[in-house]
């Protein structure tokens, strides 16, 4: 044919004016077919994010614990890219819930997300139903969204996974239930199955574990978002071998830790916790290879702040934060600098990287994955793909964490830190401990680091005027 078209120069002529005329009419007409072909025939990822709760930065094998046996976390950071710089938003259990469903600040919500909402203060409420979620936008786009584990968004409904995005919920919506008869600390029943209290025998990493296999299982063959925020290792510090604890209608606010006979070590209770976290782990990816759906789901593995080292009540040796400052519920590193692997074989090069990440870069991170448009929405966070499959530098960027009256700003290297009534200023690739303090001897650092925190308060407390 194209022997013959060429020889006639009169047909070349009218062929080429043809196409002229067409293209414009045949390119859009093309490309909106490749994109059905590509949305309707390439199956879409999906994204498995485990979420433990109160892990340390030095509690895991693959990040330098010689305490703890985690085989299986240490497998899937040996098959995927293990953050050294990665950042819970708040360094308490709330604040970073919030910011990774929402790709927001949660400050952004209210006050109150600076930290952790109260089974007693917040019983009657929770994340606005208005906030917008990844789980939605998935949903919305025909994934099939499950949450096993610990909400913490909301007490009860309708405050719960069900009026966010989620087809299927089942786990304790307080933030500490015990482990073995679920009794949160206000002394409620606190298992449920959607929006109904539905008791359920057994431990509970136990029974997160069997609700997300049981969801892989059923949604195998079609896109899928499983969220399962792990209550371990948060207290009560209970093993699988540890008794229960609590009895319902007794308030557990003064002894919400479970029975410890050696305060002044609580790792072998936690040590255990870590071991069935890990078997946890090892199951659900286990489930996604006998399934054959290893090579087209993302793994996350993190957590959502900081290890508890000491408690008051004279609780210590509890978890570690390696070599980082401080604890949960800080603004140093120790509260927010978290462990976080994510895999997903064949498109994850498997690795290290020192890039600065954070919880609200799932948000938009998920959504391109999925292909979603996020519309009109502003995350604060940024896509993290290119990063993982490209090994592409993150954009320059401050990040904030504020807890009350506590603060801290970070950029580059440097971290501004004011916590009771003093700055600290500390370069983070010469002190990762924060133990220099420079701010005396770098004024305009300091004055500029703190400009940066006052702009981003008077904008997360603007856009949370809305919700007051
Ligand atoms: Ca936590």
């Amino acid at each position: 044919m194209n022997v013959t078209i060429e020889s006639n120069p009169g047909h070349t002529q009218r062929i080429s004016s043809y196409l002229r005329k067409r293209l414009p009419i045949l390119i859009p007409a093309i490309t909106a077919f490749l994109l059905t072909l590509s949305s309707s025939t390439l199956a879409r990822p999906n994204i498995v994010f485990i979420m433990a709760d109160d892990l340390g930065y030095g509690d895991l094998g693959c990040y330098g614990s010689t305490i703890n046996n985690t085989p299986n976390i240490d497998t899937l950071a040996a098959s995927g890219l293990r953050f050294t710089d990665f950042h819970s938003s708040g360094p308490m259990c709330t604040p970073t819930r919030v910011a990774t469903l929402t790709g927001m600040y949660q400050q952004r919500f209210g006050p109150k997300f600076d930290g952790a909402i109260s089974g007693v203060r917040d019983y009657d409420s929770g994340l606005p139903l208005e906030a917008i979620t990844i789980a939605e936008l998935l949903q919305e786009k025909g994934y099939s969204t499950g949450c096993f584990g610990k909400w913490h968004l909301g007490y009860k409904p309708p405050f719960f996974p069900l009026n966010q995005g989620f087809d299927e919920f089942r786990g304790l919506g307080s933030g500490d239930g015990d482990f073995f008869n679920h009794i949160d600390r206000s002394g409620r029943e606190d298992w449920w199955k959607d929006n109904e209290r539905l008791p359920e025998e057994g431990y509970t990493t136990d029974l997160i574990t069997r609700h997300s296999i049981d969801f892989i299982k059923r949604h195998q063959n079609k896109p899928f978002f499983l969220y399962v925020p792990h209550l371990a290792i948060h207290f009560p510090w209970q093993g699988p071998d540890d008794p229960p604890h609590r009895v319902k209608g007794t308030d557990y606010a003064n002894d919400k830790w479970g029975v410890i006979p050696d305060r002044s070590n609580v790792a072998p209770h936690v040590k255990s916790m870590i071991q069935a976290l890990d078997d946890s782990v090892g199951k659900i990816l286990g489930t996604l290879e006998a399934l054959n759906l290893t090579k087209n789901t993302l793994v996350v593995f993190t957590s959502d702040n900081g290890g508890y080292l000491t408690y008051s009540g004279g609780f210590k040796n509890i978890s570690s934060n390696g070599p980082l400052r401080a604890q949960k519920s800080s603004i140093y590193e120790g509260g927010h600098r978290v462990p976080t692997i994510v895999s997903w074989p064949g498109k994850i090069r498997p690795g290290e990287t020192e890039q600065t990440a954070h919880s609200t870069d799932w948000f938009p991170t998920f959504a391109n994955l999925a292909s979603v448009s996020i519309g009109n929405i502003q995350p604060d966070g940024v896509d993290l793909l290119p990063l993982l499959t490209q090994r592409q530098p993150l954009p320059e960027r401050n990040l904030f964490w504020r807890k009350s009256d506590a603060w801290a700003v970070r950029s580059g290297p440097w971290k501004l830190t004011f916590e009771r009534s003093q700055l600290g200023l500390y370069h983070l690739e010469n002190d990762l401990g924060e133990t220099v303090d420079l701010a005396d001897s770098m004024p305009e650092k300091v004055d500029a680091l703190r400009s940066a925190w006052e702009k981003w308060a008077e904008d997360v407390n603007r856009s949370a005027e809305q919700y007051q």
